[in-house]
């Protein structure tokens, strides 16, 4: 089980995520209000296309990526989260931010997405005062240099190491395990030969007892294997999705939820043998 403030997932089967970024078009006064309303639609039909969470970004933390203020971040993200959580969807919110974690389990989050792991001086308190859920993601560095010349002696063990030991100081904070989710950040700080170890090896990540969240969806590294551009990764990412959950893989977050339900609905039925 995973508990996310009033959502409880059962982990018996895969659950997916389905990403909206609410980003700014600048060029435009009405920008802002556009934006959120194209992010209410896309989430809207993730939802309807499947997605068990719906995870919401209003900072971009892409490679070469630089930071966004705070008032900025709430002001894309609390309106969305508010509205979405009073429809029932289970909202997660990708934020490193203590004061955007706070705005967004007030309107509703279920879950606190965060690719710095908690590290941020007060987030592991403004999680530990809710129920949401939290997931922690390993990165190495800072998104604007973290994929230069990223160095392990042992990715996979010192990914695992990281996460296990967040996981234990947010259950000493006061978070339960069963709130607790890991994702081992793909791309963030990472070559192609060191995501492909990690995904090689999701099963010793998945031994921490913590379910694994595995995002890879259109990112660089299958683009590397593949030679496609971002938008014709789509094959490429159904195929990471299915390999992440086959090595242990709990949740998938994904760009595509429509085409990922579907492939695991099949490979599901494979795995039980039965319809
Ligand atoms: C991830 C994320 C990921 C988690 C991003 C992108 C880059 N959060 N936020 N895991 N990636 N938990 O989607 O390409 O892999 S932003």
């Amino acid at each position: 089980m995973l508990r996310c403030g009033r959502h409880t997932f059962d982990l018996a089967r895969p659950l997916v995520m389905g990403i909206v970024n609410v980003t700014p078009d600048s060029f435009s006064d009405g920008g802002r209000y556009l934006d959120a309303a194209r992010a209410l639609a896309q989430a809207r039909r993730l939802r309807d296309d499947g997605a068990d969470l719906v995870d919401v970004g209003g900072e971009s933390t892409r490679p070469g990526a630089t930071p966004v203020a705070e008032a900025d971040e709430l002001a894309r993200v609390i309106p969305l989260v508010e509205t979405l959580a009073a429809e029932g969807v289970a909202v997660a919110v990708d934020t490193r931010k203590p004061a955007v974690m706070r705005a967004a389990i007030a309107a509703g989050a279920s879950m606190i997405n965060d690719i710095g792991a908690l590290a941020a001086p007060g987030a592991m308190e403004a999680v530990a005062a809710s129920d949401v859920g939290v997931c922690l993601m390993h990165m190495r560095g800072e998104p604007r240099t973290m994929q230069k010349a990223p160095a392990y002696g042992d990715v996979v063990a010192e990914v695992r190491d990281f996460l296990a030991a967040r996981a234990q100081a947010c259950v000493a904070a006061g978070i339960a395990r069963e709130r607790i989710a890991i994702d081992p950040g793909f791309g963030f700080g990472k070559t192609l030969a060191h995501n492909l170890e990690l995904l090689h090896s999701l099963g010793t990540l998945a031994a921490t007892g913590y379910p694994v969240l595995a995002g890879l969806s259109r990112k660089s590294s299958l683009g590397e294997l593949t030679g496609r551009s971002v938008d014709d990764r789509l094959p490429a990412s159904l195929a990471a999705a299915l390999a992440a959950v086959a090595r242990g893989a709990a949740i998938v977050r994904v760009h595509d939820v429509r085409e990922t339900v579907d492939a695991l609905a099949v490979w599901s039925a494979v795995e039980r043998g039965a319809r």
